[in-house]
């Protein structure tokens, strides 16, 4: 299928040097080739224009979220051009930068579906606002903000208001959950597999009840934002926040093919490798692995309402 290649090199979320330059060297590990090897035709939409702000400035636009003005621009250039690429019907594939990006994509995906569901794939669950977020990085906010909660920046990027109801979320593999994410995550009700949770149940039933959640209902897309941090610390030292506990590879890799072959996901982020992190390019070669994978497994792409 046709597959639109967007690469978002942003650090301005995760506020640690090298996470901007995910992107340039996947594309050094022939990503694009990797993709097409699997039979797709790649457009390649090249990189996002991110604007050169300096750390001094971090706290410009507010006094908590870092850099937010240019994360909200960011986003919206982010959102048209994958609402652009959903309407020429192709799978717009992003490739990251920090996961702060994941409300651009999802805010695009949103307006191009009517009934979304977004599943992410994390060892976080991401849905910090200013009030509850330790850090004040975004990348730790785009799903809230998504949901229609935080800082109305970012709550309105693309367009006012919530991009995804809380019954369509599912967040698979989160194991560092901040206090208030916890409160959130169970006043919204969010469809939330936790680590401990898929432990006790396994691996197999949580994807069978997802798979089997998303086909009960009319949800016409799915957008997949997969975080490499999902994956065990010690697969993935070229990452900014990675957490013990988390899938194996071959793990990572059941859950990509099982949603993958569904034919109900729409769109992806893949999101958060830091080089600059990296021993020897142990996490960028597991990346390629992993994106080699999925497009294997992305073969019957059907379109809306198909
Ligand atoms: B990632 C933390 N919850 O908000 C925060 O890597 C970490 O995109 C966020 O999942 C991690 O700062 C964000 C402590
Ligand atoms: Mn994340
Ligand atoms: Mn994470
Ligand atoms: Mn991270």
């Amino acid at each position: 299928m046709d597959i639109n290649l967007l690469t978002v090199p942003i650090m301005y979320g995760c506020d640690r040097n090298g996470a901007q330059y995910g992107p340039k060297k996947l594309r050094e590990k022939n990503v694009v080739k990797t993709i097409e090897n699997q039979n797709h035709k790649v457009y390649d939409f090249g990189s996002l224009f991110i604007p050169e702000i300096s750390e001094s400035e971090k706290y410009a636009d507010h006094d908590h979220i870092k850099y937010l003005k240019s994360i909200t621009n960011i986003n919206n250039n982010l959102a048209h051009l994958v609402y652009n690429s959903l309407n020429s019907e192709n799978f717009p594939f992003i490739i990251g930068g920090d996961h702060a990006l994941g409300l651009g994509s999802i805010s695009g995906a949103s307006k191009y579906f009517e009934n979304l569901a977004v599943i992410w794939v994390d060892a976080h669950g991401d849905i910090n606002t200013e009030e509850t977020s330790p850090s004040g990085n975004s990348h730790g906010m785009p799903l809230a903000a998504a949901l229609g909660v935080g800082n109305p920046l970012l709550t309105n990027v693309y367009f006012d208001g919530p991009k995804v109801k809380p019954e369509n979320v599912y967040i698979i593999g989160a194991r560092d959950l901040d206090e208030g994410e916890i409160k959130l995550a169970k006043d919204l009700d969010l469809n939330l597999y936790t680590m401990d949770k898929i432990n006790k149940i396994g691996l197999d039933a949580v994807m069978n009840e997802v798979i089997n959640s998303i086909k009960s209902t009319n949800i016409d897309g799915v957008h997949l934002s997969f975080d490499i941090d999902a994956l065990d610390k010690s697969l993935v030292p070229g990452t900014g926040t990675p957490v013990e506990g988390g899938f194996s590879l071959e793990e990572t890799k059941k859950i990509l093919k099982d949603l993958l072959s569904t034919n109900f996901v729409k769109s992806m982020d893949f999101v958060e490798l830091n080089p600059l992190l990296d021993e020897n390019d142990t996490t960028a070669d597991l990346c390629i692995d992993l994106i080699n994978w999925t497009f294997k497994y992305l073969n019957n792409f059907l379109l809306k309402n198909a």
